[in-house]
């Protein structure tokens, strides 16, 4: 599976063993250190397929077939009631995570206990989800399968829990069946995760059930469904039969697995895979490796400069760069002023936007107060209160969630555009610092990398982090006060009571989201100028690192000087042609698609 990606991945990797010989040969950590960082990320690679539809498609039976045995629990009820994700491991482990984040581990008899709906009803082990580490080769690759609970099944739940997992994934398979036909739940299903999943494939699973005919008219007839549900031009829909790929990979018989019509389909997906996620991951790594080379470039090329050039020359280069370094810094504090006060306007925004929630929010809830009051008239005063009281907490935590998810997307527009700017300017600096560099010492610097790796890292950090999920309907109002009314407090005494707890409660929950925002918002930008900080003053102690061992080698003896003018010279070349090697590497991408 995925060979192409594993062939690069592997020739990257071989590269990377013969350049840490190099640098260890020549006691340089650094550039060790961060090969060993780009080799740690490429093994670490995961690519995050999650499995959906409604209940009784096939899923589970799909994510057997492809590990090649009946791991998952199947059935001709309703079942898998929890998300459940398969990862290679060595050895056979299975992990459950509860909702309070302890972990339970189990044996493989005893998964139907936690994962299915008769099992587990209604979750009532608090699970929050499954991992189970198994030593299949398909996994092996870094795939990772993600089993989820039938969406518009009777439990609701179940459904809900689908929809949170579908930010985290590469691409999602989305699998009806010929018998019935897909229904007007699953559109409605697939119109809402559409734009929450980068890839959607769509499966016709359970073909074994038609013949030749009715294969051609059922997927005309899903191909035309999907199109018209979703507005699309043009969709591709993969038969397969995930029971026959099963009884085909556990009997070892081709035929089958030919029937099922399996292989066309992982094609498809794997090819998918590599280009759109593995080329990222390779190309990252193979420019990880080109900007390492390029920093080492750089300081043996400065440090050869130097140990060749008049002594009273060097030193008043140095100078030049000293004082020449004093006004970037300067230009580095400046920078890191003006976005302090752009990331303050974007915390502006949300003072601004909550203002007008508070405002709206409290008049709505005052006019469903007096509603809830007419409507629970007749209810017992024991009873009124607390019934309109819950009714109204309950409404705050929709206003607020709903609200939230909203806000989240513009604030994270807004952090986009600081962050990118950002990123930019600290470019700016680095690069002023190199040309600097090079003028005062006559070198020519490789610097495309530089360029790249920031413009990366930068989409990388603009997401403030976790999705919110701050309202838990359990323990969102643990803070109020869960006072009893007396009885003998008249119904419309209670509820003016209410009414004026009202603002209080919005109030509160403003400042909880509030603080929510803000802390997020500060720790993306702190960590966010922390990377950029570093990569300026890797920059800088580059330089001066590189001439400081050459005024190091002035001390020495002529004869000592002219050997390390040689050795530098034979680094200079192997460094070189690593470079070239990885140019190479790189021409093997595929294009992107
Ligand atoms: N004939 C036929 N039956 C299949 C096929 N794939 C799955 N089934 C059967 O369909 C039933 C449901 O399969 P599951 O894999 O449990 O379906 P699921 O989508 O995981 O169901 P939930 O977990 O409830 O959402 C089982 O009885 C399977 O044996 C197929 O390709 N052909
Ligand atoms: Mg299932």
């Amino acid at each position: 599976m995925l060979e192409e990606y594993k062939r690069i991945r592997s020739s990257i990797m071989g590269e990377i063993g013969s350049l840490k010989d190099l640098f260890l040969h020549i006691n340089r950590e650094d550039p060790v250190t961060a090969l060993q960082d780009v080799e740690k990320k490429l093994l670490e690679n995961r690519f995050h397929l999650v499995v959906i539809g409604q209940f009784k498609r096939g899923k589970s039976t799909f994510i057997n077939s492809i590990i090649g045995e009946k791991l998952l629990p199947t059935s001709v009820v309703p079942l898998t009631s929890i998300i459940t994700i398969l990862r290679y491991g060595d050895k056979q482990r299975i992990n459950v995570i509860l909702n309070d984040g302890s972990n339970v581990e189990i044996k493989r008899e005893e998964l139907t206990d936690w994962v299915t709906e008769e099992g587990n009803p209604r979750n009532e082990k608090n699970v929050k989800e499954v991992e189970i580490y198994y030593p299949s080769d398909y996994l092996k690759d870094g795939i990772c399968l993600i089993d989820t609970p039938g969406v518009g099944s009777i439990f609701q739940n179940n459904t809900e829990v689908t929809y949170g997992y579908l930010s985290k994934i590469d691409a999602a398979i989305f699998l009806v069946s010929a018998d019935p036909p897909i229904s007007q739940s699953e559109l409605s299903f697939l119109n809402d995760v559409r734009d929450h999943v980068e890839k959607l494939f769509f499966v016709l699973n359970k073909i074994d059930y038609l013949d030749e005919d009715e294969l051609e008219e059922s997927l005309r007839f899903t191909k035309k469904t999907i199109e018209d549900a979703l507005d699309m031009e043009d969709s591709t829909i993969y038969p397969i039969s995930a029971k026959l790929a099963l009884q085909g990979r556990i009997k070892k018989d081709d035929s089958l697995i030919r029937k099922s019509r399996i292989k066309e389909f992982y094609h498809v997906l794997n090819d998918f895979l590599l280009r759109a996620k593995g080329q990222i991951v390779l190309k990252k790594a193979i420019s990880d490796i080109r900007s390492i080379l390029a920093k080492e470039e750089m300081a043996f090329e400065l440090e050869s400069k130097a140990i060749s050039a008049p002594l009273g020359m060097l030193e008043d280069k140095i100078k030049k760069f000293t004082e020449k370094m004093q006004d970037i810094r300067q230009d580095k504090e400046d920078t890191y002023y003006y976005f302090e006060g752009e990331i303050k306007r974007v915390i502006d925004i949300l003072d601004r936007d909550l203002a007008r929630l508070k405002e709206s929010s409290i008049k709505r809830l005052l006019g469903y107060a007096d509603e809830l009051g007419r409507s629970y008239s007749d209810r017992p005063a024991s009873q009124y209160a607390k019934d309109i009281e819950a009714a109204i907490d309950q409404e705050i935590i929709e206003i607020f969630d709903e609200w939230i998810i909203k806000e989240e997307e513009r604030l994270n527009k807004e952090y986009f555009r600081v962050s990118k700017r950002f990123s930019e300017r600290t470019n700016e600096i680095i690069d002023a610092i190199l040309d600097l560099s090079e003028d005062l010492f006559d070198i020519k610097i490789d610097r495309v990398r530089v360029d790249e790796q920031i413009e990366r890292d930068s989409s990388f950090y603009y997401m403030l982090g976790e999705p919110p999920k701050f309202f838990g309907v359990e323990s969102a109002f643990d803070f109020f006060s869960k006072r009893l009314f007396p009885a003998r407090l008249s119904k419309g005494l209670a509820l003016r009571d209410l009414k004026k707890k009202v603002p209080e409660k919005v109030d509160k929950t403003c400042g909880r989201v509030r603080w929510d925002f803000m802390d997020r918002i500060k720790r993306s930008f702190m960590d966010f100028r922390w990377e950029l900080n570093k990569k300026i003053e890797e920059t800088e102690e580059n330089i001066t690192k590189a001439i400081s061992r050459a005024m190091e080698l002035r001390k020495k003896s002529a004869k000592e000087i002219e050997k390390a003018e040689k050795d530098l010279l034979k680094i200079l070349n192997d460094i070189r042609y690593f470079k070239k090697r990885m140019e190479n590497i790189s021409l093997q991408l595929p294009e992107r698609i």
